[in-house]
């Protein structure tokens, strides 16, 4: 039988990391069917700064690489993840309980991150800067930063780190990661998958990537080592309060992608087949589990008849199950506690008048160990504290407007800025949507849902969201250094401003 117990064992020994999962102290258990899939060995806060030690010496040696030269690393990487796509997305769905065609779009993810951060090895660009100064030249250059700590959370356990040991690599750094504890697999086979690409390459130091397995003593090691350049952190608000001001009294970096509380504005010219299908997979897939999921939907009121009697057709024939098995399109929750949130979210949006469809638990008799629930719709008389508050599983809030400078007042009126979208064919709302005046989010988009965005982009909010971009445009700069350079080649030594200091 297909059980996450039976199929586990041979994916571990493929990547080489059976032993790794035995005989530690960390459970790791499957959201799937809640067996237990391995006991991995876990490090103390003193072991995460020997790692981080050798990590500082990895960098040394790596920051004297060619770029180009870091890019060819990168590329064997993407070609080792091509190869074992199917066995690494496969684990990540086991380990996080998304369906299979997500677990290998996740590794997708990271293929394509590979490919953006080996042409970005040769496009390390600064500028060169007219000088006011008579025979000078001006420039930027940008240099390695030194080690980042990357902190990763359970829903996106590979693509996450893979944003950022791409570029973090190209840019010449070394990487320690601490991953969730809720999937140290999913990790340790990419540590397993990279160690196969820097053996092809020949000569890459020792460390340059490192896993670090443990509780948050471990994750406050990587946040207060002065050597520890840049903490980049995906996680929780909560988890950010904590990460920022440590990370800040050091004056290290940080990179944060934290809550989301994303909305869907349905306008009346809105194509509602568009709609219904870009929402049902924004609100419902991965189980509500991105942060980029859609949480809120404020949809005009002459359409709210019509969209939600449609999303609720969509909901209750929504395939929820196994996510191993194909057909099935919403996976469990993580965990128990996740179930409990969710339906504390749901006792408190009903208090504040809401109607709920939906949000039960599933497939208890099959699954006693494992979270399975119907994403719930709740239709809310408005925005009130539980709307506002990100609850990490498959809840859409729905609110209406009638004035549509009210949507996008709703639309903002969260503590949260990742992702946002318009389902309208109206040019002035989409253009005013994405105008200054709209929405204040770091990513907004038109007639397509919240989540799910490419890599070319910088990814990352606003507001409690953190501040942070990852992943494509210019986030490479986040991984490096910036050195101003003043040339002077002329006989003489004019000073700024016009300032006279003759000596
Ligand atoms: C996350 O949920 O932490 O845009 C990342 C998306 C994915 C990444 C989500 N590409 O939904």
């Amino acid at each position: 039988m297909n059980t996450t117990a039976n199929l586990t064992p041979s994916l571990l020994d493929q990547f080489g990391i059976a032993a790794a999962a035995r005989g530690g102290s960390l459970r790791v258990a499957s959201p799937v069917d809640g067996a237990e899939l391995a006991q991995v060995r876990t490090h103390s806060a003193a072991d995460a700064k020997a790692i981080i030690g050798n990590a500082q010496q990895a960098f040394l040696a790596w920051r004297a690489v060619p770029a180009p030269r870091r890019g060819e690393l990168i590329r064997l990487l993407g070609d080792e993840l091509r190869a074992e796509k199917q066995a690494l997305g496969q684990l990540v769905s086991i380990e996080t309980g998304k369906i299979l065609s997500e677990g290998l779009g996740e590794v997708q993810e990271m293929i394509d991150i590979c490919d953006f951060a080996l042409g970005l090895s040769r496009q390390l660009y600064g500028l060169t800067i007219a000088s006011e100064r008579p025979g000078h030249r001006m420039m930027e250059t940008w240099h390695p930063l030194g080690v980042v700590g990357v902190i990763s959370a359970f829903n996106f356990p590979v693509a996450v780190w893979a944003w950022n040991f791409a570029l973090a690599i190209v840019c010449g750094n070394a990487v320690v990661w601490k991953p969730s504890e809720k999937t140290p697999l999913s990790a340790l086979a990419c540590q397993a998958i990279f160690e196969k690409a820097a053996a092809r390459f020949g000569g890459a130091p020792a460390n340059l990537s490192q896993v670090v397995i443990g509780d948050h003593t471990v994750g406050e090691a990587l946040v207060d080592d002065e050597r520890v350049a840049l903490v980049s952190a995906t996680g929780s608000t909560r988890m950010g309060r904590e990460v920022a001001p440590r990370v800040a009294r050091r004056f290290g970096r940080s990179l944060l992608e934290l809550g989301g509380n994303n909305a869907v504005i349905v306008a009346p010219t809105a194509d509602l087949d568009l709609a219904v299908r870009g929402i049902a997979f924004a609100a419902a897939g991965t189980c509500g589990q991105r942060c980029t999921t859609t949480r809120r939907l404020i949809v005009h009121e002459s359409v709210k008849e019509a969209l939600v009697s449609r999303l609720k057709k969509a909901y209750a024939a929504l395939p929820v199950g196994n996510p191993l098995e194909s057909g099935v399109l919403v996976g469990p929750l993580i965990d128990g506690r996740s179930f409990e949130a969710m339906q504390s979210a749901l006792r408190k949006a009903r208090e504040d008048g809401g109607t709920v469809t939906g949000g039960e638990r599933l497939l208890q008799d099959k699954f006693p160990s494992a979270y399975y629930v119907r994403p719930a719709i709740v239709e809310m008389p408005s925005q009130t504290a539980v709307v506002c508050a990100e609850t990490f599983a498959p809840i859409l809030y729905v609110l209406t407007y009638s004035d549509f400078a009210d949507a996008i007042r709703l639309q903002n009126d969260v503590p949260q800025g990742l992702s946002s979208s318009i389902f309208s064919n109206d040019v002035r709302e989409t253009e005013l949507f994405l105008s200054a005046a709209g929405s204040d989010c770091g990513i907004a988009n038109v007639n397509i849902g919240t989540s799910g965005a490419e890599i070319g982009g910088a990814f990352g909010g606003e507001k409690e969201t953190g501040g942070g971009r990852e992943s494509g445009s210019d986030a490479w700069r986040n991984y490096m250094r910036r050195a101003t350079n003043t040339i002077n080649y002329s006989r003489e030594l004019p000073l700024a401003q016009g300032v006279r200091f003759d000596v």
